[in-house]
Order: structure tokens, then C-alpha cells, then sequence
């Protein structure tokens, strides 16, 4: 619990990438600490919730699991804008899924939101067999690019809760001190959004 006087952050954090490269199970693995071998794939988008606590802040995320085919693409925006926080993700086995998620880090920059914090995820650390996208070639973009960088694996939860830890205490650390219980974020808006909504 957070301690009397803490920071209470609300915070939108939307999931891009390509379909297939994980976002879901890494979602899951996050929320519920589970992995599924045959995971549905999304459809539309998923919103989920989830609260961390630090010792400064308590986040809670709301979180939008966004499905990554084409068909979707134009209903992307609605889940990036306002966001506090975009995960883009792809798959270390597929040089393909690496160039998609480029683009979605393009697609964001161009929205010219200095505050957002990104994060380029390499996906299935695991499956290091099969990699065709090398950890350097991930880092280095996310270098250049001014993005926080994890390689992950929501099979065997390596770096998973890293990864939201670090988001929120990137959050904890921009958002201006104010009392606990105070929202940042207008929830009507939130409401009419949640009608697009899938599972939890
Ligand atoms: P998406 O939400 O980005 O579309 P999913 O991706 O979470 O639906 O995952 C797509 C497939 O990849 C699923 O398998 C899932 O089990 C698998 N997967 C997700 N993350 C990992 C990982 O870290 N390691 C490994 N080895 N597999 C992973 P299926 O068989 O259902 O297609
Ligand atoms: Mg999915």
C-alpha cells in the first residue's frame, strides 16, 4: 500500500507491435503472473488494469493490448493518444515483426509527445535458437532513438515485471507532486473508449 501522502498516478500504457510477436501474453504475465502455449489472438484491443507501488508512487496502469493486424490499423491512434506510456514490441525471431515495430515507433514520434515513455521490447529471449533479430541491433535502434530497450521472454517471465517497474518509476518520476487520490486523468473520456473493449 502506498504510504499516506504518496503520489497516485493514473497512467494509459498501450501495447503496439505486430500480431504474434507477445503482447498479450506479456500483458497476462504482468497482470496474472501467467503464460499460455496457445494464446487466442486478439481482437481489436484488450484493456486490462494493474497497480504497482513503489516507495514514491503507486501507478495503476490502464492498459490497452492493442491486436497489431493491418485490418486494425486505423483504430491505433485511439489507444496511443494520451497515452502516458507505449510498449513496442516485436519478436526475436522475425526480422519482419523488428521492421513493423520501427514503424510504430516512427508513428509515434510523429504524434510529438515528448512526455510519452517508450519502450522497444525484443520478445521471446527464450527461443535463442531461432533468433534472427541480434540484442545489439535492438538496443542500438532504441539508442538512437532516444527508448528505454528490454529483451524479454513472457514464457519464462525474464525481464517482464523489469520492464513495467522501470515504466513506472519513469512516471513517478515526471509527475508533479500532488495529494494522493487525485486523478490525472479525465475518466468520461476513458468511459465511451471502453466500449471497444474486449476482456480483462
Ligand atoms: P500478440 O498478442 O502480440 O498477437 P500473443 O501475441 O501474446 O498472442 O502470442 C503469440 C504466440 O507467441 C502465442 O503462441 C504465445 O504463446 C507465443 N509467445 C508469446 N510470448 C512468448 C515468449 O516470450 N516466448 C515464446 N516461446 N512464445 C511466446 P501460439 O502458439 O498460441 O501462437
Ligand atoms: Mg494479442
Amino acid at each position: 500500500m502506498a504510504k499516506t501522502g504518496n503520489k497516485n498516478i493514473q497512467a494509459k500504457l498501450v501495447l503496439l507491435g505486430d500480431m504474434g510477436t507477445g503482447k498479450t501474453s506479456l500483458v497476462l504475465r504482468f497482470v496474472k503472473g501467467q503464460f499460455y502455449d496457445y494464446q487466442e489472438s486478439t481482437i481489436g484491443a484488450a484493456f486490462f488494469t494493474q497497480v504497482l507501488s513503489l516507495n514514491e508512487a503507486t501507478i495503476k496502469f490502464d492498459i490497452w493490448d492493442t491486436a497489431g493486424q493491418e485490418r486494425y490499423y486505423s483504430l491505433a491512434p485511439m489507444y496511443y493518444r494520451g497515452a502516458a506510456a507505449a510498449v513496442v514490441v516485436y519478436d526475436i525471431t522475425s526480422m519482419d515483426s523488428f521492421e513493423r515495430a520501427k514503424k510504430w515507433v516512427q508513428e509515434l514520434q510523429r504524434q510529438e509527445n515528448p512526455n510519452l515513455v517508450t519502450v522497444l521490447v525484443a520478445n521471446k529471449a527464450d527461443l535463442a535458437t531461432k533468433r534472427l533479430v541480434e540484442n545489439e541491433v535492438g538496443e542500438q535502434y532504441a539508442k538512437e532513438n532516444g527508448l528505454l530497450f528490454f529483451e524479454t521472454s513472457a514464457k519464462t517471465a525474464q525481464n517482464v515485471n523489469e520492464l513495467f517497474y522501470e515504466i513506472a518509476k519513469r512516471l513517478a518520476k515526471a509527475s508533479p507532486s500532488r495529494p494522493a487520490g487525485m486523478k490525472l486523468h479525465n475518466r468520461s473520456q476513458e468511459a465511451g473508449r471502453r466500449a471497444f473493449c474486449c476482456s480483462s
